[in-house]
């Protein structure tokens, strides 16, 4: 079998009466980057329960990727929020793009309660900060589209253990703020920076850092 030599990066569309989703403009930006050896791949999702799972697994098939990135908007967030852990339900508190809106339903019917995300996400904290880009561990990737998606990600992989695959959110875009007051933003430029040097260190490091960066709430 050849070496696999693509990195898939995915962002989503605009959801929840926004014009854009900063995922897909910082993500969309490296398509077709060579970082380290590889080659980015850049896709978008559609934000609804279902479908972008179907979407995700099928450019997983088609792309046999290194490494899996998915990134979404988390409106409110300040930094970018490397997810620690994708849990097996589906809440939604607003309608998805197809109106859909599940209430306390699996992810996956038979799965685990949770997975763990397969990046380093300590080594990855530590670089970003390094570079001058904020960054934290989070301990949940909520219970929307974005966790759903993360945790189809995992499960797809569950036999694949050399695949590494994760998520990050990312604030909302400073054009998005402006129609948020007080929100905070970052600059879609200055994430798809950080998201190139993430790419980076996740395909440079084999073991992750030992690194307090946990939460008491
Ligand atoms: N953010 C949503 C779904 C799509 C996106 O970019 C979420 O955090 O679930």
């Amino acid at each position: 079998m050849t070496a696999r030599r693509t990195v898939l990066l995915t962002g989503f569309q605009p959801f929840g009466g926004e014009q854009v989703n900063p995922s897909w403009q910082a993500v969309s930006a490296l398509q077709g980057a060579r970082i380290a050896g590889h080659r980015v791949v850049a896709r978008e999702l559609p934000v609804a329960f279902g479908t972008s799972l179907k979407a995700l697994r099928a450019a997983l098939k088609e792309m046999q990727p290194a490494l899996v990135i998915c990134v979404g908007q988390a409106g409110g967030r300040a930094q970018l929020s490397l997810e620690r852990v994708a849990i097996n339900v589906d809440d939604a508190r607003i309608p998805d793009n197809r109106d859909q809106q599940p209430v306390d339903m699996p992810v996956i019917g038979d799965g685990p309660a949770a997975y763990f995300t397969t990046l380093p996400i300590k080594a990855m904290r530590e670089a970003l900060h390094t570079a001058g880009f904020p960054a934290e561990i989070s301990q949940t990737a909520g219970t929307y589209v974005c966790n759903h998606v993360f945790y189809g990600l995992m499960h797809a992989l569950r036999r694949q253990r050399a695949v590494r695959a994760g998520f990050i959110h990312i604030p909302y875009s400073p054009a998005q703020a402006s129609a948020h007051p007080g929100a905070p933003s970052l600059a879609v430029e200055t994430v798809t920076q950080a998201l190139r040097e993430v790419v980076r260190v996740a395909l440079a490091t084999r073991d992750d850092a030992r690194i307090a960066a946990g939460a008491e709430h």
